[in-house]
């Protein structure tokens, strides 16, 4: 059977990859073994299972690694396609659409999340990725408006894929905000995306896996800054 054999997720708290990653095994209720990393030493099994990219997360599935999130949540929503609600919808229209903002997120919002927390040399540097990321948040406003057609989510009444992929960055997005001395999400400049944080963090599959303590997560950054320092000596 296609769905059978055990799972076990290879993840680190943070990383908003991993988190979309946990928000979809919990959408369809399926039982994992979650194993936190440590990216300044990692697993001898994180190293042979993603040798690509030495990257988080890993999905072992009966012992065959998937890597990428944005894969493994669609080998996810594949395997399991008839437990729990669907991530992508069925209409192959609708899930190119989901696909496209998916990828838009990663590109847009991902490197400039890069950039404002990892690797900006100077205040300048961060300000810029700022207004990068604020700009896309606001075309995001808009998909949301587009996609959801008046319901909670970009997949409509339940979560969907675009939903779990940016939802994976709200922790950052806190901590972010916290360090700025402004909110990324603003409910004056993006309000339908202001709820539909609301709405993403309260909602159970997501309870526990996004991260809401800033300060928690601005200790972790000093620890990853750390460990990357060291890694280019
Ligand atoms: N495109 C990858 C990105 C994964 C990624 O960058 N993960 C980070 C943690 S947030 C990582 O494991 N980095 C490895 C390192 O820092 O050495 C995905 O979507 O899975």
């Amino acid at each position: 059977m296609a769905g059978s054999g055990e799972l076990k997720l290879l993840g680190v708290w943070t990383s908003p990859y991993v988190i979309r990653v946990r928000v979809v095994l919990n959408l369809k209720s399926l039982p994992y073994e979650y194993v936190e990393e440590n990216l300044g030493s990692k697993s001898a099994l994180l190293l042979g299972s993603n040798p690509v990219h030495k990257s988080v997360p890993v999905l072992l599935h009966g012992g065959r690694p998937v890597n990428e999130s944005q894969v493994i949540v669609q080998y996810i929503d594949e395997v399991w396609a008839g437990t729990g609600p669907s991530v992508l919808p069925a209409d192959p229209y609708e899930r190119a659409v989901a696909r496209f903002w998916a990828a838009y997120v990663d590109d847009k919002v991902g490197s400039a999340w890069q950039v404002m927390l990892f690797t900006c040399k100077t205040e300048e540097e961060r300000a810029e990725a700022v207004s990068r990321a604020l700009a896309a948040l606001e075309t995001l406003e808009g998909a949301l408006a587009e996609c959801s057609k008046g319901k909670p989510f970009f997949g409509g009444d339940g979560i969907g894929f675009v939903d779990v992929v940016l939802g994976g960055y709200l922790g950052w997005f806190g901590a972010v905000d916290k360090m700025i001395g402004r909110r990324l999400i603003d409910p004056a400049r993006t309000p339908l995306l202001a709820k539909w944080e609301e709405r993403f963090r309260a909602a159970e599959p997501a309870k526990g896996v996004v991260p809401d303590d800033a300060d928690k997560m601005l200790d972790f950054l000093r620890t990853l800054l750390a460990w990357n320092a060291s890694k280019s000596k």
